[in-house]
């Protein structure tokens, strides 16, 4: 191999989520979920042959047990040396903006191009999922699926990031990392949540609505579809025992805000993920707005402003 491999990969948000899985291993999601990648968020992954496997995170030496758990699937089915794998992101990690997404999308496209597993991108999103279920996701670009067909898991991208250009603005109102991972957190929900039973029901429906709404580029149906779905997901959360709870009063304020200017006639739609910051998804004529109204809600730290980006890549230039 080279003497290095460097790929990056783009952190996903939701708009029909994903929480819980079917038991057993390979994190297998219980429903389809809807997302879009978003581009000024990047996690960029450089790996190397070593003499033991060293994951470098920003620059400090770590244990995580996510990736020991990946390297040894992989290892059962390829030869893989050990591995230095250096990675960073350029946005706060382990807070709600879904930095395990772009970690894993990065992780299995550099260990791909450096030891040359040939593997499709079909075959990239089922390794990424095993590391976690929503990096399936950050391996296309756009608006993306992950759902199932014929008994396999599918990352499938529904529209290229240019196609339907909308914006997210996401206002950061804590990066305290979460008390509550979202492995244990879906487990939790799964077992105690007496709603469980209809989220599962439920979702496969919400993704087709979505989904429809996403080839009709019609953004007031996806936006109703997508603030049904979070708030769903939040109830599944809230009614879990003990329950997860991972707003925070800024959150509930800039949903409130984002509501008010919709009313007013500014094309924009809510989402929240598993911590306290908030999304709103726009058309690119309201971004200015709907960044000044996020940034104008007390306790909204800052106001990040993305497009939509493409899916994991090797090297810098798309498809290197
Ligand atoms: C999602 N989230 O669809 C949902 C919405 C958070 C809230 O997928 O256990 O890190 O590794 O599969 O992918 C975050 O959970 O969880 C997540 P695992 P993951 O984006």
């Amino acid at each position: 191999m080279p003497e290095s491999v460097t790929a990056t990969a783009h952190p996903n948000i939701a708009l029909v989520k994903y929480w819980g899985k079917r038991p057993g291993p390979g994190n297998i999601p219980a429903t389809p979920s809807l997302s879009v990648t978003l581009d000024a968020l990047t996690t960029t992954t450089t790996i190397r042959v070593a003499a033991v496997d060293r994951v470098v995170l920003d620059g400090v030496t770590v244990a995580d047990a996510k990736i020991d758990g990946f390297l040894r699937g992989l290892r059962e089915q390829f030869d893989i040396p050990p591995l230095e794998i250096d990675t960073g992101s350029d946005f706060p990690a382990g807070c709600g903006l879904a930095s395990s997404a772009s970690g894993f999308a990065a992780l299995i496209t550099a260990i791909d191009a450096a030891l040359d597993l040939g593997l499709s991108a079909q075959e990239r999103s089922d390794w990424a999922r095993r590391g976690s279920g929503s990096a399936a996701r950050s391996i296309v670009g756009g608006f993306g699926a992950l759902h199932e067909r014929d008994g396999q898991w599918l990352a499938e991208e529904l529209l290229p990031p240019g196609a339907w250009p909308l914006r997210v603005v996401i206002g950061i109102t804590s990066r305290t990392r979460k008390s509550v991972g979202s492995t244990e957190g879906m487990e939790r929900s799964r077992l105690t949540s007496p709603f469980y039973g209809s989220w599962v029901r439920e979702t496969p429906a919400d993704f087709a609505t979505a989904r429809a709404a996403v080839a009709a580029r019609d953004f007031g149906a996806l936006a109703r579809i997508a603030e049904a779905s979070c708030l769903k997901m939040h109830a599944l959360m809230l009614s879990s025992e003990p329950g997860l709870l991972y707003w925070n009063g800024a959150t509930v304020e800039a949903l409130h805000r984002i509501r008010e200017i919709r009313n007013g006639g500014t094309a924009v739609f809510f989402t929240v993920d598993a911590g306290p910051q908030v999304k709103a998804v726009c058309t690119p004529d309201h971004a200015t707005a709907v960044s000044a109204a996020l940034a104008d809600v007390p306790g909204v730290e800052e106001v990040l402003v993305s497009a939509l980006g493409p899916g994991a890549v090797c090297g810098t230039g798309a498809g290197a």
